[in-house]
């Protein structure tokens, strides 16, 4: 960017790749532009040599990457004509939405499961000024009520399922492809409704020039509406890796799970809405799905905090866990270049952090003595 310039959202910025057809109709809060963050001291510590970023979308405007998708949705919500939209949502999806139409001046509907929700997730769409409706069911459940509300009432579906949510999202890898100057070898993400790897596949595929059939397919959807940029940077995309929680599994299952559970709220997903194109992705760029219990996805978000200064929540450390773990094994060879996407901020999820506390704190004495005792103990 050039000095004086100011930074105006995805939209603005990749105009000619998605389906807006005025740049005055833009919804954006400056969402994207996210950093690349090469990790230092875990690639040391596990003594392999490679070249392991991540790229940090919890540094978004609502702390997720989700707004990638929302200001897409809501800016072609309001183009069409709508004053309202609706959502299911384990917690990002609700926060962005509220944010994008507090932004746009419409209504927002936020469906969400009841105290299966992070606590600083509630507090956005609490601040946003959404209508919030818990129900006494998991995601999937509200899913299926939206897509049944979303047939009558006049409300626009920002879910996934919207496509115009997975155009925008896909902008993550072209930003990738900018920085690196060409796509990683491997790609990783933590998997719920699979949304983010379609988006990432269909991403990386369009700005590589490599148009397999899964990208044909989903382009073909807003075809009418996008004249996508032909111009491609020469570059073979990744193979697209999707990790899970052990209970809320269905790519592992092979079917889809009925009561998920997992400490990462974030993907307490049963039935994937994106299933068959998350597969086309896996098996078009020669990927896989791995699981992970939560002591081991809890372990690695601690180890991204303490270790390089990183705070993610929970559901974004599983991407990061399955990269150790393949590099550890061999079956991601040194050398090779690694982004896994750290989806959301860990401060989402104070709870889960705090919980995590390995002593009791307690007050001391406000002392000179009672505190450089404390600290000599611990030097
Ligand atoms: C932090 O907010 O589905 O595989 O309703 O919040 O594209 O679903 C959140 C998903 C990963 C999974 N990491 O992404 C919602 C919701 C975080 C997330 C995912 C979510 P997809």
């Amino acid at each position: 960017m050039s000095f004086g310039q100011i930074y105006t959202g995805l939209i603005d910025k990749y105009f000619d790749r998605l389906p807006i057809s005025n740049r005055k109709n833009i919804i954006s809060i400056g969402e994207g532009n996210t950093p690349l963050i090469k990790l230092k001291n875990i690639p040391k510590e596990i003594g392999k040599d490679v070249n392991l970023y991540v790229k940090f979308e919890g540094l978004n405007p609502t702390s997720s990457f989700k707004d990638r998708g929302m200001t897409v949705a809501v800016t072609r919500a309001v183009e069409e004509g709508s004053n309202a939209i609706i959502c299911a949502s384990t917690g990002n999806t609700s926060a962005a939405a509220a944010a994008y139409a507090a932004r746009a001046g419409i209504k927002s509907f936020v469906l969400i499961p009841d105290g299966k929700i992070a606590l600083g997730k509630l507090a956005q769409a609490i601040m946003y000024g959404a209508e919030i409706i818990q129900i006494k069911g998991n995601f999937d459940d509200g899913m299926q009520l939206v897509k049944k509300i979303g047939e009558s009432a006049p409300v626009s579906i920002v879910n996934s399922i919207n496509p115009f949510r997975l155009q925008g999202q896909k902008t993550a890898a072209f930003e990738i492809i900018d920085e690196l100057g060409k796509a990683p070898d491997y790609h990783c993400l933590p998997v719920g409704n699979a949304g983010n790897i379609t988006a990432y596949w269909m991403g990386y595929c369009e700005y590589s020039g490599h148009i397999g059939k899964m990208v044909e397919k989903s382009t073909r959807i807003c075809q009418d509406i996008c004249q996508y940029s032909t111009d491609a940077v020469t570059s073979v995309p990744p193979k697209m890796v999707g990790y899970q929680a052990t209970m809320s599994a269905p790519f592992l299952r092979g079917e889809p799970v009925k009561d998920p559970e997992t400490i990462a709220t974030a993907i307490r997903i049963g039935n994937p809405q994106s299933w068959d194109y998350a597969w086309m992705a896996s098996r078009e760029s020669g990927g896989w799905f791995d699981e992970f219990s939560d002591e081991e996805i809890l372990k690695v978000q601690r180890m991204l905090a303490e270790k390089e200064g990183i705070f993610c929540e929970p559901a974004s450390a599983t991407s990061v866990a399955g990269a150790l773990k393949d590099i550890q094994s061999g079956k991601i060879a040194e050398g090779s270049t690694i982004v896994c996407t750290l989806t959301g901020h860990g401060l989402k999820d104070p709870d889960i952090a705090i919980n995590q506390c390995k002593t009791e704190m307690t007050a001391i004495d406000a002392t000179f003595d009672a505190v450089n005792k404390a600290i000599f103990a611990k030097l």
